[in-house]
């Protein structure tokens, strides 16, 4: 029997130490000691419920739950990382609901006609290195050709932590992207993702799970606005060219741009520093991020493409300096038509509606539709919230969505060719 309850009595385990990396809030970053523990926890998770352990070149923990055939795996997965200040369950409530699944298998001696793995990826939020969904890129086998190795706030590059961690677990680690790059999968014949929905619109029509028709397009940006420091006592304001007044202007514009554009369009700038960082001393440089989303590619490039053009005019007029470093572009990613009508019918079987919504947020999902065909679940959480200690999900919604989910791996044996 899978529960629901359990997969969120063991996400709200895993959000606090030392699972997280702060006391004062959960942050778990990718490869740090809070996630190393986490990942030794889930794997002890994995293995009771029958399935064989192991860690890939990137870092994802993975479980797998052999079949009868030793074709092409169905890979059920979510993320372990979290945002700073997070809620519980985005990302590890998909991996948590994945292994009851397989114990409910386990527990009843049953085995399919195709492996499953169960992977916990490690870096789907980008909130420790500047590189969002790295570890499930190295799994599709598309991660840039020339990739430069990021490094954290700290300064600590990816293979120092990756060093780190390794040492941590007792595991041999890459130390390039070379090495890397053999986290790349074989081959996958599905992918399937639970997550909560981490919007209103499930909870506003009375709902506990929807299918997902697919996941939005976004792209990510490093501004950089460089002005002139000052004495902010003796500069006459005519004369300044104050970076953080500058990007002050920019980040007011990118949204009033997205407010008129409308729609499901989207912009937010989520992190801002400004140098030298003194009360007395007017700013003479500036930085933050753009997040720019759209359902649709050419909605998405269009809207980024507005901002960053207004951004100029903005620099020009205040006499600063700007520079616009594209961090990432993720197209749009459709869920397969065929899985999305056997997630339909697993939620017609246990007495749901069906009820299709697109994800504005972003998924380990959008990624692995490189590698196979991807269905996604989602489930309702309270208003709406989430990347937020506020984030709240029901155990009895848990529950219907890990009994769907068993239905919909299950009807996967109709349409499997070994
Ligand atoms: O940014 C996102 O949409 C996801 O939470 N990483
Ligand atoms: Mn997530
Ligand atoms: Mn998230």
């Amino acid at each position: 029997m899978v529960s629901g309850a359990r997969a969120v009595e063991r996400c709200d385990r895993l959000g606090l130490p030392p699972y997280s990396d702060s006391a004062d809030g959960l942050y778990r970053a990718y490869l740090t000691p809070a996630y190393a523990a986490s990942q030794q926890l889930v794997a002890r998770w994995m293995a009771q419920a029958g399935m064989a352990v192991r860690i890939d070149a990137a870092g994802n923990l993975i479980g797998r739950y052999e079949g009868t055939g030793d074709g092409p795996p169905l890979i059920v997965g979510s993320h372990l990382d979290s945002v700073r200040d997070a809620g519980r369950y985005d990302g590890p409530l998909g991996i948590m609901l994945g292994i009851e699944c397989v114990a409910a298998l386990h527990d009843a001696g049953e085995r399919l006609r195709f492996p499953i793995e169960i992977y916990a990826f490690g870096d789907e939020e980008g909130s420790r290195f500047p590189l969002a969904m790295l570890t499930s890129r190295a799994v599709a086998g598309t991660l840039d050709a020339q990739l430069t190795e990021p490094a954290d706030a700290d300064g600590v590059t990816l293979f120092q932590a990756m060093a780190a961690y390794g040492e941590a677990v007792g595991a041999a680690v890459p130390r390039d992207f070379d090495a890397y790059r053999q986290a790349r999968h074989p081959g996958a014949f599905a992918y399937l993702e639970a997550h909560i929905e981490q919007g209103p619109v499930l909870e506003a029509d009375g709902l506990a799970l929807g299918t997902v028709t697919g996941i939005a397009a976004q792209r990510r940006f490093g501004i950089k606005v460089g002005g002139r420091a000052g004495h902010a006592g003796t500069t006459a304001m005519t004369l300044r060219r104050d970076a953080l007044a500058a990007a002050a202007a920019m980040i007011l514009t990118a949204e009033q741009e997205a407010l008129a554009a409308g729609g499901d369009r989207v912009a937010t700038v989520g992190t801002v520093t400004a140098g030298p960082g003194a009360a007395n001393v007017v700013p003479g440089s500036a930085m933050f991020t753009l997040d720019v989303r759209a359902a649709r590619d050419a909605d998405c490039a269009a809207l980024a493409d507005v901002i960053v053009d207004r951004f100029g005019h903005i620099a020009a007029v205040r006499g600063v300096t700007l520079s616009v470093d594209a961090l990432h572009s993720l197209p749009a990613s459709p869920c397969d038509p065929q899985l999305m009508t056997l997630m339909d019918g697993a939620l017609a079987a246990e007495g749901l509606p069906v009820r299709r919504l697109v994800s504005g947020a972003g998924h380990d999902a959008m990624i692995l539709s490189a590698l196979c065909p991807t269905a996604m679940l989602f489930i309702r959480c309270r208003e709406g919230i989430s990347h937020n200690p506020a984030e709240s999900v029901l155990p009895e919604d848990a529950d219907l969505a890990a009994r769907t989910m068993l239905r919909f791996i299950k009807s996967l044996e109709d349409i499997h060719r070994a």
